[in-house]
């Protein structure tokens, strides 16, 4: 797949594009049961939902070096459908992984993302300019009622807004602060609804507004995340760097597998 002339016009101006039904209900079983898999490992790299023992975050899974790999999640960011449309949106080849996670927003219990920029943490990780990317794709339906990302389009053209450290949440994290994040939302555009069905795919820049909320529904919502960088942007030293399952130190690029397949990926 190359994204086509419009779809990249679609990305600079709205600062998101959705590309649907990108991986068959096969290659999903794949990524599904391998997210079933590591949910069970007791490792670094997980981060657990407030007081339950329900995994929220799962990190490094495209790393052959982490506790947490997984021959698909390695294969599916090298895919050309994935790695492809990263370096065309960011008009670079040279990209590595600043870090991969499952996001898992369990039934019921899982917990809502304030609204934030995530450079507004990568920025504080030492990264210099706004230029990454971010490819997710939805594991299961992504529904209003189950916390489904919603994005402001056009927001990522701010600017990085300086963030909050927010512990409201289950989740301690840099979030836009309320006063920027009302005035952004009067002054710009409707935010939009990210929903969608397992299989769909989503591309969205560092700088885009987004949050989700409450998964009120009895379906968990996971959805995976690749978060790409150009090597040249890699980050400058800083103190008390985040562990290497959150900023990555490994600056190779990911390489393109032409004819990879997620069935029966052997990484
Ligand atoms: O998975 C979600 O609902 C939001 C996650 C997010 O924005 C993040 O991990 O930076
Ligand atoms: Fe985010």
């Amino acid at each position: 797949m190359t994204l086509t002339e419009k779809q990249i016009i679609s990305f600079d101006q709205d600062g998101y594009l959705i590309l649907r039904n990108l991986f068959s209900q096969k290659e999903i079983t794949v990524l599904q049961t391998e997210a079933a898999r590591i949910a069970k490992l007791d490792t670094e790299g997980i981060i657990k939902e407030n007081k339950t023992s329900t995994p929220k975050i799962m990190l490094r899974m495209h790393d052959p070096e982490s506790p947490t790999t997984s021959p698909a999640y390695v294969m599916a960011a090298r895919l050309p459908r994935v790695l492809g449309a990263a370096q065309q949106v960011l008009r670079t080849r040279d990209l590595y992984l600043h870090h991969s996670k499952i996001n898992i927003k369990g039934a019921i219990e899982g917990s809502v993302w304030p609204w934030h920029q995530d450079f507004g943490q990568w920025k504080l990780d030492g990264i210099l300019e706004p230029n990454l990317v971010t490819f997710m794709i939805m594991l299961d339906e992504a529904t209003e009622l189950g916390g489904c990302l919603h994005f402001q389009p056009g927001s990522h053209r701010l600017g990085r807004i300086d963030p909050q450290w927010d512990q409201s949440t289950a989740y301690n994290f840099y979030s836009t602060p309320t006063e920027d994040i009302k005035r952004a939302l009067k002054q710009g555009r409707k935010p939009v609804a990210i929903t969608g069905c397992p299989g769909d795919a989503v591309l969205f820049h560092c700088n885009l507004l987004h949050s989700s909320g409450q998964n009120l529904s009895a379906e968990d919502r996971r959805q995976v995340y690749f978060c790409y960088n150009p090597t040249n942007n890699r980050p400058r030293e800083v103190d008390n760097p985040r562990p290497e399952y959150a900023r990555s130190t490994n600056w190779e690029p990911v390489q393109l597998e032409e004819n990879a397949s997620l069935l029966g990926s052997k990484i």
